[in-house]
């Protein structure tokens, strides 16, 4: 890696895979607007945003959220031209799309012929591309996929016109050693293109996963607040943020907007944050030995990794 600091992008997902945390979850339009407003006061680089294809309110939504004009918007879309028709329909700078293609995915998604789903990848890419569209091309299951299989299938997305190719842990199984050794083979192999990591939580690494994908030279990152996702979810926009800025890679957040944001998510997703959460969690700097205490009230850094003030807040024990 180069001397530089890396420059990570941040790309929130709360509004779509958030909204894939637990059936029956749903923002409403005035609760997306909401979030999103904070996502861009917060600074995040773009913001995802449900999946068009699905319904009138996923487009709606869509709709709404790019009518802000407050950053780069990405939607979703299965490799196929309705679902990317629904996708340009919203008005979107970005499509998201996404396929597996290792035996897993081939036995339990779709069910084709690696060479069929190889045309399909490049069809679906030349369609988004003739359409104007911003193409973000996911491997869906890439830890479970062969690395050369993997390279493969980003090879045909960036041929196709692919701007940003997406390594998925799906199922939050992969450890920081090797998405870091696998992030590095995909930039040897790609050195020009921007590469995203969207890391589930399912064995609680999600963010040492993103992490040690960064140091490897990932420069995109799939969060969301308080880690919402699909079952144990995804790394969290805000711990992310305050990681990076603690390691010098990103400005200081605005103060107290952190909470704000987390507080509303909670509230709106039904799903409160558990007190010992990293940051936003309300014990998070919260000190109850004697000798913790004392030693806090000499200087807050004695008990912290952080000083609470760097992320806004002025009451902690
Ligand atoms: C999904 C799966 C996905 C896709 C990620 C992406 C995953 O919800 O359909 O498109 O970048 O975890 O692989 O969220
Ligand atoms: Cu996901």
């Amino acid at each position: 890696m180069s001397n530089h600091p890396p420059q990570i992008k941040l790309i929130d997902t709360t509004l779509r895979e958030g909204r894939q945390a637990y059936p029956g979850i749903d923002f409403t339009l005035s609760q997306s607007i909401e979030i999103a407003s904070l996502l861009h006061q917060l600074g995040v680089d773009s913001i995802e945003v449900c999946h068009p294809a699905v319904d009138e309110e996923h487009h709606m939504i869509t709709r709404a959220i790019v009518d802000l004009q407050l950053t780069e918007v990405i939607t979703h879309a299965r490799a196929n031209q309705s679902d990317i028709d629904a996708a340009y329909h919203a008005g979107v700078d970005w499509v998201g799309i996404f396929i597996g293609v290792n035996e897993i995915s081939r036995a339990t998604r779709v069910q084709w012929p690696i060479e069929k789903i190889f045309s399909c990848i490049k069809e679906s890419i030349d369609y988004a591309k003739s359409k104007g569209l911003k193409v973000r091309f996911t491997v869906e299951d890439s830890s479970r996929t062969n690395l050369s299989l993997l390279l493969e299938a980003y090879d045909k997305a960036i041929e196709a016109g692919a701007d940003c190719i997406c390594f998925s842990d799906t199922v939050g199984i992969i450890e920081p050693h090797q998405i870091n050794k696998i992030v590095v083979e995909i930039k040897k192999t790609f050195p020009e293109v921007d590469l995203e990591g969207h890391f589930h939580n399912d064995r609680g690494l999600a963010m040492a996963n993103s992490l040690a994908a960064i140091d490897g030279g990932i420069n995109r990152i799939s969060c969301a607040v308080n880690g919402l996702g699909e079952r144990c979810g995804i790394t969290d926009t805000l711990a992310l943020a305050v990681n990076l800025c603690y390691k010098g890679w990103r400005n200081p957040l605005p103060p107290k907007l952190i909470q704000k944001i987390s507080d509303d998510v909670a509230l709106f997703s039904n799903r409160p944050v558990s007190v010992s959460s990293p940051i936003t969690g309300q014990y998070a700097f919260l000190h109850t030995a004697h000798l913790h205490k004392k030693a806090v009230d000499r200087d807050t850094i004695s008990y912290n990794w952080i000083e609470p003030e760097f992320i806004g807040l002025q009451n902690y024990g």
